[in-house]
């Protein structure tokens, strides 16, 4: 199966949907995985990269990795919403074409145009290159990820006209009555409402991105067309924040749907399930506030809220995520087998990365660690080791449904023990203050890079054993039964 074939013939199952989408972002992530090995092998200096271009480097990275982690996440999400709502196909497709699209425009705009403003493309940075980058090239980039945010805007949307007719709405799919004990009734499945927090904070985080990437563009043309900077940093992180976080949300579906064929367990529901969802809904929307933790100019209380909301934002959908699973997993008999434990490391490298990112939440500490390698230490920790996993683990669910696990096996936990020494070696690097986004490191550093370095190729090879297994169960899988009957 193709993609020409996938974008042209609108009879494409839902299945083979998934699976393209999947197969996509088993390449990308893998080619952003040995852009990030290019960094870390920069910054130990085992080989020589210009700065200028590190920067290129680094703002592809940033860029496809988030938006292969929204497209890979997105794929889970569909997979089970579509369980219990009516979603299309062929708007499905579409993200995916309009991702494509996008991906072309940024890989473009870097590895020929030069571009090299960070992911972030912090206003008015795009239009500040120093002659590194025209201006056609920062446009690129821009418009690139309107293409990528489109393409999202149009699947949720989807997803929200699916959820509205079988449940009436918004606040029914996500359970607001069974959170606050108003109602007997049994709430919505998990993957609903986890897909309606999802589409809540995403359109809206989508359309704050929109608006802030029209108006850095108009300012590359019309350069006396000027915008507060602080203002758009707002929007940039209210869109970015949302957009990376709602990640985990998405792939968090896996937990809920996989786990339990395999533990012979249902994954119960409670109001505690519920409250937490409404919480974090209300949460995610305005925790990006952390991000400008250090920006005096900020109104003080606007900082105050972004310190407590940070402590606050992931942990209740976090808390009751690893209570239901020590619940369904404790004693159930469950046969470990790499798609249970690719989405049960997931839940515990969530867990285990929200402390450190807490910690840096908070004022007095973010005043030290802020822009140390103590950040990409934790948001690694809960993006590779927590949503890349768990996406790991659907990716082998939908794939392997016989016991012939070795490869897979070897893949895990080459994967796992070198991605725990990449990001202890940031998380180390971070609290003796080495600064991140550095393309050049003095010597005393060096001994966390080339851990990093390692640990990063180890776990490069496990991403790809599993990888190229998902790959050869494919074809199998795309006409096979889901193995979840
Ligand atoms: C083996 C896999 C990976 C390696 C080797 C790697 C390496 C790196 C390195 C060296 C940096 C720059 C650190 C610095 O500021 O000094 C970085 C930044 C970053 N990485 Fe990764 N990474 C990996 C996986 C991921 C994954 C899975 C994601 C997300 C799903 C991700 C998202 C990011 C983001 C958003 C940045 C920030 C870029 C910026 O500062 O503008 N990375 N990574
Ligand atoms: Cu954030």
């Amino acid at each position: 199966m193709t993609m020409a074939a996938t974008a042209g013939r609108s009879a494409i199952s839902p299945r083979a949907a998934v699976l393209s989408y999947l197969a996509v972002s088993g390449i990308v992530l893998l080619l952003m995985m040995l852009f990030g090995l290019t960094m870390r092998l920069a910054q130990a200096q085992w080989i020589s990269v210009s700065p200028d271009f590190f920067y290129v480097v680094m703002t592809m990275h940033g860029a496809g990795m988030v938006g292969i982690a929204g497209l890979c996440s997105a794929a889970v999400m569909w997979h089970f919403v579509r369980r219990h709502v009516p979603v299309s196909t062929a708007v499905f497709l579409t993200n995916l074409v309009f991702f494509l699209i996008g991906a072309v425009l940024i890989l473009g705009s870097g590895f020929i145009g030069g571009f090299g403003a960070a992911w972030t493309f912090l206003f008015p940075l795009p239009a500040h290159s120093m002659g590194l980058w025209s201006v056609n090239a920062a446009a690129a980039y821009l418009v690139g990820l309107i293409f990528i945010g489109v393409g999202f805007l149009l699947l949720h949307l989807d997803i929200a006209r699916g959820i509205l007719s079988v449940y009436g709405g918004l606040g029914a799919a996500l359970g607001v009555k069974q959170a606050f004990g108003l109602t007997d009734k049994a709430g919505p499945p998990p993957a609903v409402t986890a897909s309606t927090m999802a589409l809540i904070a995403n359109i809206l985080g989508i359309l704050v991105g929109a608006a802030v990437l029209i108006i850095s563009l108009v300012n590359l043309y019309v350069p006396s067309f000027t915008f507060n900077a602080l203002a758009a940093k707002n929007l940039i992180y209210y869109f970015g924040h949302t957009f990376i976080n709602v990640t985990i949300y998405m792939a968090v579906i896996a937990v809920y749907e996989i786990l339990p064929i395999y533990a012979h367990r249902a994954w119960k529901t409670n109001w505690a399930f519920y409250l937490a969802w409404v919480l974090s809904t209300v949460f995610v929307l305005t925790v990006y506030t952390h991000h400008l933790l250090m920006d005096f100019a900020m109104p003080t209380w606007t900082l105050v809220a972004g310190q407590i909301i940070s402590w606050l934002s992931g942990l209740p959908v976090l808390l009751v995520t690893a209570f239901g699973t020590l619940t369904v997993v404790y004693r159930s008999g469950l046969r470990w087998n790499p798609a249970a434990a690719l989405v049960f490391l997931g839940v515990a490298g969530w867990a285990i990365g929200v402390i450190p990112a807490i910690a840096d939440g908070t004022i007095a500490v973010n005043s030290v660690m802020h822009n140390t390698q103590w950040v990409p230490g934790h948001f690694h920790t809960y993006l590779l080791l927590g949503m890349i996993a768990m996406v790991l683990g659907f990716m082998t669910y939908l794939t392997n449904p016989q016991p012939r696990y070795g490869f897979a096996w070897l893949g895990y936990w080459l994967y796992l023990g070198g991605g725990v020494v990449f990001v202890l070696a940031f998380l180390l690097a971070g609290s003796v203050s080495v600064p991140r986004r550095y393309a050049v490191h003095v010597a005393q550093w060096l001994p966390y890079d080339r851990m990093g370095s390692i640990g990063a190729a180890f776990a490069i090879v496990g991403v790809l054993i599993l990888i190229v297994r998902f790959f050869v169960g494919m074809r199998a899988a795309a006409s096979a039964q889901d193995p979840s009957g």
